[in-house]
């Protein structure tokens, strides 16, 4: 049996399409359903369906064979304990930070808001700058605009979350895709399976590019 994590949302939409290349198309519509395991039209794989931050941490401890996560997930997880063997080039976004339009910067320590504190700490250390991070769960644009925080870190597509609430794009920190991962263990144990789901996915998105 494959086991593969995915979330709901704009990661199954986008995954759903590449899986059905391989022969793996859902039972019940896991959008609708309220199972968190649905099986597949492949009697050998079945997906589970988990928070879209909770992926590495199915897939790392080997609950789930394999899973798909956006790399601001990953490297916000930072786990050295996945392969990570294909970029799905799937729910493309931006790392960046924001800030209120027309706002200067404070002198002295930064106070930056994100759910991705992590990858703050490793990117305001590059920079040399100090910085306060507060973590947030959500809605991360309002903390500029009730005085939180100075900036924020997010995730950013069209951007226009950002600007309904007044604030501007401003340092791009890397672009974000999503990728395929697969435990360790997984790999060796059930490496023939596993390489091919691989190369049938590798295809489909070439196929589409
Ligand atoms: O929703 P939940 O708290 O469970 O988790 P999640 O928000 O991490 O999951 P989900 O499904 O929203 O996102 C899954 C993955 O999609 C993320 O980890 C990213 O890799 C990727 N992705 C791609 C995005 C976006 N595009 C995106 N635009 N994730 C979130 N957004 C948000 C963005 O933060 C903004 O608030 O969508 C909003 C709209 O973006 P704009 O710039 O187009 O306005
Ligand atoms: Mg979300």
């Amino acid at each position: 049996m494959l086991t593969i994590a995915l979330s709901k949302g704009r990661i199954l939409d986008d995954t759903l399409p590449l899986l059905e290349q391989a022969g793996i198309i859902p039972t019940e519509n896991p959008e609708k359903s309220r199972k968190l395991i649905i099986p597949t039209t492949r009697d050998d794989v079945r997906l589970l369906i988990v928070r879209a931050t909770d992926v590495p941490t199915y897939v790392e401890h080997g609950a789930a064979d394999l899973g798909v996560a956006g790399k601001d997930v990953l490297l916000e997880h930072g786990s050295q304990e996945l392969y990570e063997p294909l970029d799905l080039q799937i729910a493309k976004c931006k790392l960046m930070t924001a800030g209120v339009a027309g706002q200067a910067e404070p002198v002295g320590r930064l106070r930056v808001a994100t759910k991705f504190v992590n990858v703050a700490k490793r990117y305001y250390a590059e920079q040399g700058r100090q910085v306060e991070i507060i973590k947030l769960y959500g809605s991360m644009e309002l903390a500029p605009l009730v005085g939180l925080a100075d900036k924020i870190i997010d995730v950013v597509d069209t951007g226009n979350t950002l600007r309904a609430n007044g604030l501007e794009p401003q340092d791009f920190i890397c672009e974000v895709s999503s990728r395929l991962v697969v435990n360790r263990a997984s790999m060796k144990m059930k490496h023939g399976k596993i390489q091919a789901l691989i190369q049938t996915l590798s295809q489909a998105v070439d196929a589409r590019h």
